[in-house]
């Protein structure tokens, strides 16, 4: 890696930013298969890159004084260029609620010398750049450190089970982890069925919880495993009663908890969707049906509205392989479309 960050500072000079630097592997979500190192760079003298975290977690908003010389503060009102009035309205067209909107533009335009702010192409490029750090993934995990027990958690049809299918599949089959699977979703006997025939299939223990004990108690009896999935039920973000009884099964439960949401979900219902399951603490978002809409401002507010990192996106019905790692350079790429 240092090798491929020095070559890229003797080739365009000191005043290369390194924006990105990847260590990943070819197969399995960069996890398995040859190394190959990625180092991204940009050469701009009046940006001054903000600070990453190398760990992964939930990004703030980071204030303008972080971002490069404090400059004119733009103001959403008739006075606005038109170029930004163009763009405020291609982002709200993208499904991008209007706070977020207003902070992206205002976060850019800041970055920006006043000269540029009627560059429509200058600075719908920064917005890409902008998008992508706001939208934080997280890789799949490694197992040296221990078990991950993973619950997923989310509104009814969202995809939760399917997901869960997927993701034991890859690691059972192709990365050669112990998965096990339980379900707390007893209402139907449709639902027990569905998970138990992807256990029989993937070759993989199903244990079925109809308590928070049970819960507890099937845990406990998969030691063994590197990654245990938990399926939930479906739970309506307008029913504190169920919403409820989830927290009361998960409370004493030392999980990472991923909430799935579909792309499809009106952005209205989003922000209800993360207050409601908000009370569960929510670790990481899944979203799902990536393949069933053409705007995805969904990705940017649900990472926006949690604060926390984006690890699967899935892109269709089949198991197991309708399931990426994505980027945030990629997403940012498929919210904002070509300029
Ligand atoms: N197009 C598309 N369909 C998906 C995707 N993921 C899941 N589905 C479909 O969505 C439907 C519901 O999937 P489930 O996995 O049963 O959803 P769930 O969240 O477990 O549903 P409940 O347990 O009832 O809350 C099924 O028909 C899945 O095949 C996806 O990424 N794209
Ligand atoms: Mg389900």
């Amino acid at each position: 890696m240092q090798e491929a960050v020095a070559s890229l500072r003797a080739e365009y000079g000191s005043d290369a930013i390194i924006l990105q630097t990847t260590q990943r592997r070819r197969w399995l979500w960069g996890r398995i298969g040859p190394k190959v190192y990625e180092v991204v760079g940009a050469i701009d003298r009046d940006y001054k890159a903000p600070q990453v975290n190398s760990r992964p977690q939930a990004r703030e908003e980071a204030p303008a004084k972080d971002n490069g010389p404090v400059r004119d503060t733009p103001k959403f009102d008739s006075s606005m260029s038109e170029a930004v009035q163009n763009l405020y309205r291609r982002l709200m067209r993208r499904d991008i609620p209007q706070d977020l909107t207003q902070s992206l533009l205002r976060e850019v335009l800041t970055r920006l010398p006043k000269q540029d702010w009627n560059d429509e192409a200058r600075i719908w490029e920064r917005l890409g750049a902008l998008v992508a750090e706001r939208i934080v993934t997280v890789d799949p995990w490694e197992f040296s450190g221990g078990q991950r027990v993973v619950v997923l958690v989310g509104p009814t049809g969202v995809g939760k089970t399917t997901t869960i299918a997927k993701i034991a599949a890859n690691f059972s089959l192709i990365d050669a982890k112990k998965v096990g699977l339980i379900t707390v979703d007893t209402y139907r006997i449709a639902a027990v069925d569905q998970l138990k025939r992807y256990a029989e299939i993937i070759g993989i223990p199903l244990h079925v919880a109809f308590d928070p004990q049970e819960l507890k108690e099937g845990i406990a009896k998969m030691k063994d495993r590197d990654l245990i999935l938990i399926d939930t039920a479906g739970r309506s973000q307008n029913n504190f009663l169920q919403i409820n009884e989830l927290k009361n099964y998960l409370q004493d439960v030392d999980a990472e908890i991923h909430l799935v949401i579909s792309a499809t979900t009106k952005s209205t219902d989003v922000d209800e969707i993360v207050r409601a399951f908000g009370q569960v603490s929510i670790d990481r978002v899944i979203i799902t049906k990536l393949d069933e809409t053409t705007s995805y401002g969904v990705i940017l507010q649900t990472c926006q509205r949690t604060r926390a990192p984006l690890s699967f996106v899935t892109t269709g019905q089949g198991v197991p392989e309708d399931i990426e790692v994505a980027t945030g350079e990629k997403l940012a790429q498929l919210i904002l479309g070509d300029m």
